[in-house]
C-alpha cells in the first residue's frame, strides 16, 4: 500500500523533469540560428566594455555661452558618440565640445585656445590634455565626435574652446567603473 503512492510520486517527478528538459529542447531545435547573431557570444574576455555606444546629444542654451547638458555619465571604456547641434542664431556663437583628461587645467587649455586661431581653437601645445573634440560649429551647424571613454573612473571636464567661452561653457563627463 505504501509503495504505490511512492511510485506515483517518483513517476510525477520523472515526468516533471522529462517535460522540463523536453520543453527546453524544443525552442533550440525549432529556432534556426541566424548568422547575424553569431559574433555576439564570441569575443568578451579582453573587452573592458562590451555594451552599446553611449549616444550624447548636446546643444547650447540659446545664445548663451553654456551647454544645456552640464553632465553625463558613461562606463569606463565605453564608446561615446557626442552630437553637438549648435542651435544658436547669433553669428558670434560658434561652439565646440572638447573633452579633457582628468586633472587637466581647463583654464590653461581655454587660454591657449584663444591663440590657436589656425587650428580651429584646438591648441597644439595642449593636445596631451585633450581626450577628444568635435570640430568648431557655426550657428545652425551640427558637429560630432566618437571616442572611447577612459578606463579610469572619475570626472572629466569638457569645455568649449571658442575664445572666451571656456569659463562658463563647461560640463563634466562622469566615468563609472
Ligand atoms: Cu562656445
Amino acid at each position: 500500500m505504501t509503495t504505490t503512492p511512492l511510485k506515483f510520486a517518483t513517476l510525477l517527478i520523472a515526468a516533471f523533469f522529462f517535460a522540463a528538459c523536453g520543453g527546453g529542447d524544443e525552442p533550440a531545435t525549432t529556432t534556426p540560428e541566424p548568422t547575424t547573431e553569431q559574433p555576439a557570444p564570441a569575443p568578451e574576455p579582453n573587452v573592458s566594455f562590451a555594451g552599446p555606444t553611449f549616444e550624447m546629444a548636446m546643444t547650447p542654451i540659446g545664445n548663451e555661452m553654456q551647454f544645456e547638458q552640464k553632465e553625463f555619465t558613461v562606463s569606463a571604456g565605453q564608446t561615446v558618440h557626442i552630437t553637438f547641434n549648435n542651435t544658436a542664431d547669433n553669428p558670434a556663437m560658434s561652439h565646440n565640445v572638447v573633452v579633457l583628461q582628468m586633472g587637466a587645467d581647463a583654464n590653461a587649455v581655454g587660454q591657449a585656445s584663444m591663440r590657436a586661431v589656425d587650428t580651429d581653437y584646438i591648441p597644439a601645445t595642449n593636445l596631451d590634455d585633450i581626450i577628444a573634440h568635435t570640430p568648431m560649429s557655426a550657428p545652425g551647424e551640427t558637429v560630432e565626435v566618437t571616442f572611447t571613454a577612459p578606463s579610469t573612473p572619475g570626472d572629466y571636464t569638457y569645455i568649449c574652446t571658442f575664445p572666451g567661452h571656456y569659463m562658463t561653457m563647461t560640463g563634466i563627463m562622469h566615468v563609472e567603473g
